[in-house]
């Protein structure tokens, strides 16, 4: 509902997944800002459980113990307020990935203390504070995936589930929103949605302020996974109170796009996704399907992901955001880190500044300044203008924007028509594109309604009004 949140805020999203808030404000100022994301949804910053006997999983942050930010293991509260500010001076957000349906779980979980110092056990966290009356009476794990009422009230992956009916849960969590908001937090990720009924999160999103810095609500996109029962526990249940993750969009486009389906990928964005294009979040790939479907990923995919997240972000369905990872040889397995620390038990996490040492991928780095054709082409429409087999596609974005696709493994020269306007225009997709117009990479001659490219091998070529090449 307009009155609750607010409509996607400009430029494609990154999830700078498990990175220390230190390094996600450096990145904003010398990458994000100058390449054209709007936003980065970073990892969840409360208070968390400390598995030192599960080896410190990244899923610590998704069982929460608190709602303090100080101690994460990804820096203090002081450290997340300053990178909220320096993303806000480069022209980035900061969205949140907010855990608003459970506490923490059971088994070698234990009963702490949390990241923050804060002791608890299962149903019982002093600090916040919530005892066992705010939890369900359902207190077991989720078994008929089609009924609404156990979906929602019963738990997750054995987490205590939060009595999200209650006044005071309502109250706390909206609290902790609000406590980030203050701080200049622009959006959330709402974390396992499809578990807390609409009704729910309507009533806790509605106690939630105006971002000062911003005016207005938050943006807020659910996370609301695909699958069986009714429309109330399915993305179109929560369309009415901000946007959707189209996990459809995951599984459809990229496993064309891994198999060389280019052309295709234009019917399938075309229609019949799970909701309307300004409803959705789309991504090829996020932290969770890179474990449960691996093939569709950086790790497995290499080049021919970059050109993946590249095809998102420039085709005309959703709002895309960028996945951007680390190397891993076990599912559960932590973020690169110098190991466990004093004052830091699970292990200082490194600084991916040098992305691909030490495991990190940093695939946005690879992407250069194509988040600015996004921003450029808007809602300009795809009209098709090449196509060589299945594997190679260009098209227009309106007047706007034209880009090709290459999926094979040789270069790929073409002269296209356009709707560009006569010009000279940097090549966003290889490179950046400086201050004074000056192209990161190559430029393109845009005349007579022609273009004349080389697409490299699984590759992408893209040029847009916005970046004019005008400088050396
Ligand atoms: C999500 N979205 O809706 C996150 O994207 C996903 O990463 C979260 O699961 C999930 N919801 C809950 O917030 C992750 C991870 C799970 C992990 C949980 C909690 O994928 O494997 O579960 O976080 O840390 C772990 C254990 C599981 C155990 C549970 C409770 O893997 O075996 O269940 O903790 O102790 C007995
Ligand atoms: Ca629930």
């Amino acid at each position: 509902a307009a009155s609750t949140t607010a409509d996607a805020g400009d430029g494609p999203i990154v999830h700078l997944f498990q990175w220390r808030w230190e390094s996600v404000a450096q990145e904003c100022a010398e990458t994000l800002g100058p390449n054209g994301y709007g936003a980065v949804q970073v990892s969840p910053p409360q208070e968390h459980v400390v598995l030192e006997g599960e080896d410190y999983p990244w899923w610590q942050d998704y069982q929460p113990v608190s709602y303090s930010l100080d101690n994460t293991r990804r820096g203090t509260r002081d450290e997340f307020a300053s990178m909220v500010r320096s993303c806000r001076d480069a022209g980035v957000k900061i969205y949140v990935d907010a855990i608003v349906n459970h506490m923490t779980g059971t088994g070698s979980a234990g009963s702490g203390p949390g990241s923050d110092g804060s002791t608890y056990q299962k149903y019982s966290y002093p600090h916040v504070p919530y005892g066992d009356g705010d939890f369900g009476d359902c207190r077991s794990d989720i078994a008929n995936w089609s009924d609404p009422e156990e979906v929602q009230n019963c738990e997750l992956v054995s987490l205590s589930d939060l009595d999200t009916g209650s006044e005071h849960v309502r109250d706390t969590v909206a609290g902790y929103l609000n406590d980030l908001v203050d701080l200049g937090v622009a959006g959330f990720r709402i974390d396992a949605a499809k578990h807390v009924p609409a009704g729910d999160l309507e009533a806790i999103l509605s106690r939630v302020d105006e971002v000062p810095e911003f005016g207005g609500r938050p943006y807020v996109f659910h996370e609301v996974l695909e699958g069986g029962g009714p429309e109330s526990i399915r993305p179109p249940g929560y369309t009415h109170l901000g946007d959707v993750t189209d996990m459809g969009y995951h599984s459809r486009v990229g496993a064309q796009i891994r198999d060389g389906q280019l052309a295709g990928v234009l019917d399938t964005v075309g229609g019949g996704m799970a909701v309307d294009s300004d409803q959705a979040v789309v991504f090829i790939d996020n932290h969770d399907t890179q474990r449960s479907d691996s093939s569709i990923s950086h790790q497995r995919m290499g080049e021919r992901h970059t050109l993946a997240q590249a095809l998102t972000l420039a085709q005309p369905y959703g709002t895309p955001k960028v996945m951007s990872s680390y190397r891993f040889d076990s599912d559960a397995q932590g973020p690169p880190s110098t190991g466990a620390e004093d004052g830091n038990p699970a292990g200082a996490i490194t600084a991916p500044t040098e992305c691909g040492a030490d495991g990190w991928y940093c695939e946005h780095r690879g992407l250069n300044a194509m988040p600015t054709f996004t921003t450029a082409v808007g809602d300009a429409p795809l009209t098709e203008r090449a196509e060589d087999g299945q594997e190679r596609i260009a098209f227009d974005r309106g007047e706007r924007g034209f880009a090709a696709f290459n999926a094979t493994g040789s270069e790929w020269t073409l002269s296209a028509p356009t709707a560009l306007p006569d010009g000279s225009y940097c090549d966003v997709a290889n490179g950046t594109v400086g201050a004074e117009g000056a192209c990161g990479s190559g430029a393109y001659e845009v005349s007579g309604g022609e273009v004349h490219v080389t697409v490299p091998a699984d590759g992408a070529v893209a040029l847009h009004t916005g970046a004019l090449c005008t400088g050396g």
